[in-house]
């Protein structure tokens, strides 16, 4: 089933930027002549205040891993998303809010963003932000979001979003991290109709951060908020008041742009960071070929900014395209299962962008919920952030797409900036559950594990590491240029290493089989195991933690914690809902245990390791192919494991 291939329609053919032999021939250059490629792209897609001489200067090898592109150009991102686009379409929405009230959605023409950003630039400079400083941004999907994002770039600041679902302790390790100037949050966060209080965790936050980090609040909602005078600033009153004018920096291409957090397989979240020339062209150049954009379109990718799908896909690659990008607030299935539906019919959405934990979601509410919304403006459908198994593509397929639209499934990390695999509409035939195949510039390799060597037969399996520099990947870990180069530049040394698993098929096309380090993917949401045992560990009565992800339904993968209790701790319910909402406090709802399980002892090897590999059958319910378990200190506890084990599915 899952082998099937589809063609493109003869109508996406036609209106596609690049057709099949336009890919072949485009993708040969891109890697002989990377250069003049790139080179190429960059001068036609972007305006530089200063043109590169140099194209690229980057080297995977270890370990002196160092990346630049265009690294003697100037250029800034804001004139390239907003500024330049004055002439041509001052009047054209650039974003286009849907509020978490279907009632409730407002356009924001270019002109009137340009507005908004400069004002925005101006407070912030008031705060004396100056260039290089960090400023994290803490809010719901308002467009204030995106304004504070341009506002930071326009002046040379250095954003971090912080997802607003994280907890206080998050917000402020990541405050902490990057030793940032300012906060920007809201009151309150309205999500399917409920209101998480922002402000309030931002207060909590803030206090284990130095005093001299200032906040700026939006008044969204207008909910009640304790106010500290000296330190809140109340931004919408502050940018009545500021010039709505405001120049813009010179940035060198490789100065940075970004910080953004992400999980993995030890330690604290890293601060991936992203600079600026490279990065905008890949967003851009992304955004405009994988959902064949087209002038006049309305695009809608329904990530959270504080996801870097939000930054490339939703702000930085359709701005810099003069695209109209729709920013959701809401949820999927608020204020019924229609919700997605109705925004797509409403707004005549034309590429449509979600998550497969999404698809699933809405699979299980039935199909008329999408009957009762008019689809016929859409053109594509994409997905991103795990695998999209089989079933779920092929209801997208049939119900959404109605067996007409190109489906996109899009590969790519934090780390990446923007897509690396992915079908082009009007170039690359589908096969459900496969990202197929390499975008411009990207070389895949399949590395064998054990050997560490490229497999260089068309089929194989391993895992997937790069070959070559792209313009869009990050440069450093902040603060922590070793751990970039240990994390992914030393396992196979010469190679980006993913943390992927993936199989090449026959005809080069590839399939991500999911994780192989200890990250877990649930519901889109990249989480590190180290991450949820170390919360669990810091509860008084936790003497150890071992967590894994198993097969869960909706969510892709569910989060399965082992616990040992200090001696003379004994297990009951409550202390189970207690330890939940302790993690639910460390890190936010999405860390939370979907099962936990009591152990009275865990597997380990006589040097003391966790054999995460037997946890993980149990948690899968696999026990009866738990392998060799003759070199663990005490096997009995297997036993024990087992009998008591929560997944029976
Ligand atoms: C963009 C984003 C990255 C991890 C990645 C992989 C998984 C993302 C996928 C996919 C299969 C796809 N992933 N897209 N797996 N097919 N189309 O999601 O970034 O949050 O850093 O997650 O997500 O495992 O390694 P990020």
């Amino acid at each position: 089933m899952t082998d099937k291939t589809y063609e493109p329609a003869a109508e996406t053919v036609a209106r596609a930027h690049v057709n099949a032999a336009q890919y072949e021939e485009m993708y040969a250059r891109s890697i002989k002549d990377p250069d003049g490629f790139w080179g190429d792209e960059a001068r036609a897609r972007l305006d530089w205040i200063k043109p590169f001489t140099k194209v690229r200067n980057a080297t995977f090898a270890h370990p002196d891993v160092s990346i630049r592109w265009f690294e003697d150009g100037a250029l800034n991102v804001c004139a390239n998303c907003v500024d330049r686009h004055l002439a041509t379409r001052a009047d054209q929405t650039a974003i286009l809010w849907e509020s978490d009230d279907p009632a409730v959605d407002a356009k924001i023409t270019y002109r009137q963003l340009h507005e908004k950003v400069c004002r925005m630039a101006n407070v912030l400079k008031g705060q004396g932000v100056v260039k290089g400083d960090r400023v994290v941004l803490y809010l719901p999907m308002i467009p204030e979001a995106a304004y504070a994002m341009l506002a930071c770039a326009r002046i040379g600041a250095i954003h971090s979003v912080v997802f607003a679902g994280f907890s206080p302790d998050a917000l402020a390790n990541r405050i902490n991290d990057s030793a940032a100037k300012l906060l920007i949050t809201a009151d309150e966060a309205p999500r399917g109709g409920r209101r998480t209080a922002l402000k309030a965790n931002a207060d909590e936050a803030l206090l284990h951060c130095s005093d001299k980090v200032k906040c700026l609040v939006v008044k969204h909602t207008g909910g009640q908020t304790t106010w500290v005078d000296g330190r809140d600033v109340d931004v919408k009153a502050e940018m009545a008041k500021v010039s709505a004018d405001c120049p813009v920096e010179e940035m060198n291409a490789e100065d940075p742009l970004f910080i953004l957090y992400t999980s993995g397989s030890t330690g604290r979240p890293k601060g991936v960071v992203h600079t600026t020339g490279g990065y905008l062209l890949h967003a851009a150049m992304t955004h405009q070929l994988v959902f064949d954009y087209h002038d006049g379109d309305v695009y809608w990718c329904t990530a959270d900014v504080g996801w870097v799908t939000g930054h490339s896909y939703i702000v930085y690659g359709p701005l810099a395209n003069g695209a109209t990008t729709l920013m959701f607030e809401g949820v999927p299935t608020y204020p019924d299962a229609s919700r997605f539906w109705r925004v797509c019919e409403k707004h005549k959405v034309n590429q449509f962008y979600t998550a497969p934990t999404a698809i699933r979601a809405l699979m299980g509410q039935g199909e008329e919920f999408v009957e009762a919304a008019d689809l016929s403006s859409l053109r594509l459908l994409g997905s991103v952030g795990e695998p999209i198994n089989p079933e779920a593509w092929l209801w997208y397929n049939r119900v959404v797409g109605k067996e007409r639209l190109p489906i996109v499934d899009t590969w790519w990390q934090t780390e990446n900036g923007g897509i690396l695999i992915s079908a082009l509409p009007g170039a690359i035939a589908t096969k459900p559950g496969s990202a197929t195949r390499p975008f411009f510039g990207v070389e895949p390799a399949v590395v064998d594990p054990q050997t560490g060597k490229e497999i260089e037969t068309v089929e194989a399996e391993g895992v997937l590491c790069m070959k070559n520099a792209w313009p869009g990947m990050f440069r450093t870990v902040y603060g922590d240029h070793d751990r970039y180069v240990s994390t992914y530049f030393s396992d196979f040394k010469g190679y980006y290493f993913s943390g992927d698993g993936c199989r090449r098929d026959q005809d080069g096309y590839y399939w991500i089989t999911g994780r192989v380090d200890d990250v877990i993917n649930v519901s889109g949401h990249r989480m590190g195991t180290a991450e949820v045992e170390s919360a669990l560990v810091a509860h008084p009565k936790v003497a150890e933690a071992a967590v894994v992800g198993y097969p869960h339904d909706l969510k892709g993968q569910g989060i399965y914690a082992y616990v040992t209790l200090m001696a003379g701790d004994e297990p009951s319910d409550e202390l189970r809902k207690e330890l939940s909402d302790w993690v639910r406090k460390e890190i936010g709802p999405i860390a939370k245990p979907d099962l936990l399980q009591w152990a009275p002892g865990l597997p380990k090897t006589r040097s003391g390791k966790i054999m995460r590999r037997i946890l993980r059958k149990i948690a899968e319910n696999e026990h009866e192919s738990l392998g060799d378990i003759s070199t663990l200190a005490d096997p009995s506890v297997v036993e024990d494991l087992i009998e008591n084990r929560k997944n029976r599915d």
